[in-house]
């Protein structure tokens, strides 16, 4: 899962680590008074060892802002970087984070996060800068990630049934990902029915039945061509008379831009009344998965995000941009075909991912 960028950001670390070594190196060993604008001119050179300084540094000085003349102070392992020193890793970071499908709003705001936390500030590097540049990442990741969303959380300070609400676009993993979250669920105890609502597509209702079956959960079903709202409604009063903790409610593939099928969901939501709308998409479809992301949580508004595909994704940009850029939180990440390939998206747990040392 996300090859590419974990050894693109290896990269980044190892470069930002050197850049802010090197200024550490560079600094005095005293520290040394800021230099600020109106400094008075430089008393002129005493003793015959000591030379005015040349006229190209004189020009140098007089070019560089107050920023750059923040200069690395370094006592005890506590260093000061200034802009330039960390502006060349930050740059590549930018075009690592871009190539790897990553937002540029949201890769702007992962290096600002990083400059703002770098520069002009004094940082305690101690033993290593290592831990700096893996703190400074990790709070930058963690920052545009969000919180996760815990769906056992959700369902436990609701009242029951508890309707979730599956949407997307075609063919991105919404049945399997049903069956996947059913049990899920079945093994941390809950009870759970899910709703075959996707009565368009010709056998998607015997696909549903199959999947459920295998992991040993009920099925409310109508003909091909019914009503999914009808559907969905008697999956909820399936639910309520038998005490059942969770609906899962699959539903048809459609495009924003559709407008019946748009209608028709908003009809399900009217009748069926969810808890939560979860979109649906593939993380391998990187910046598409982001744009309709946002397109659907427009149409039609969305609580959470279920991102399958992600083992087949080497590049992560969908998994890292997409609750920044639309504002709500991915909930479960499928990584595989398996019923058990579906894991709670915990950002912690993703950046630990991104970030690690070995495969
Ligand atoms: N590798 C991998 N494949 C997945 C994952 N999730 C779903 N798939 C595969 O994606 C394909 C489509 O999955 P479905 O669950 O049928 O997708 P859907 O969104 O319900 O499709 P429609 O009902 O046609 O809109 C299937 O072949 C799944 O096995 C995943 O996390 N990883
Ligand atoms: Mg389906």
């Amino acid at each position: 899962m996300f090859g590419s960028l974990k050894d693109k950001l290896r990269g980044v670390k190892d470069k930002l680590g050197l850049s802010i070594e090197s200024a550490a190196e560079a600094a005095p060993e005293e520290p040394l008074p800021v230099e600020m604008e109106e400094s008075p001119a430089p008393v002129p050179a005493e003793g015959p060892g000591e030379e005015a300084p040349a006229p190209e540094q004189k020009t140098a000085k007089k070019k560089s802002t107050l920023a750059e003349r923040v200069r690395v102070l370094v006592t005890e392992r506590e260093v000061m970087l200034d802009e330039k020193d960390v502006a060349e890793p930050l740059q590549d970071l930018e075009i690592v984070l871009l190539e790897n499908d990553v937002a540029l709003p949201v890769a702007d705001a992962i290096v600002e996060h990083i400059r703002s936390d770098l520069v002009g500030r004094r940082r305690k590097i101690g033993a290593s800068v290592d831990t700096l540049v893996m703190d400074t990442l990790k709070g930058a990741l963690l920052n545009v990630l969000g919180e996760g969303f815990s769906l056992t959380g959700y369902i436990d300070s609701h009242e029951r049934p508890v309707k979730v609400l599956f949407t997307g676009v075609n063919g991105t993993g919404k049945t399997t990902s049903i069956a996947k979250i059913a049990s899920y669920l079945k093994k941390q105890g809950y009870s759970v029915v899910i709703g075959s609502g996707d009565t368009f597509r010709a056998g998607a209702n015997e696909q549903m039945k199959t999947h459920a079956d295998r992991v040993g959960v009920k099925v409310i079903r109508h003909q091909e061509g019914a009503d999914p709202s009808a559907v969905l409604f008697d999956a909820v009063q399936y639910a309520t008379a038998h005490n059942i903790d969770v609906v899962l409610a699959d539903t048809a593939g459609r495009f924003h831009n559709r407008a019946n099928l748009m209608n028709q969901l908003e009809k399900i939501r009217r009748v069926m009344k969810p808890d939560l709308v979860v979109y649906v998409d593939e993380a391998v479809a990187g910046n598409d998965a982001v744009i309709r992301a946002e397109e659907f949580n427009n149409a039609v508004g969305t609580d959470a995000v279920v991102l399958t595909k992600a083992d087949m994704d080497p590049r992560g940009g969908a998994a890292i941009s997409i609750a920044h850029t639309i504002g709500k939180p991915v909930m479960f990440l499928g990584v595989g075909q398996s019923y058990d390939d579906v894991v709670p998206f915990r950002p912690e747990d993703v950046v630990d991912e991104l970030l690690r040392e070995e495969d």
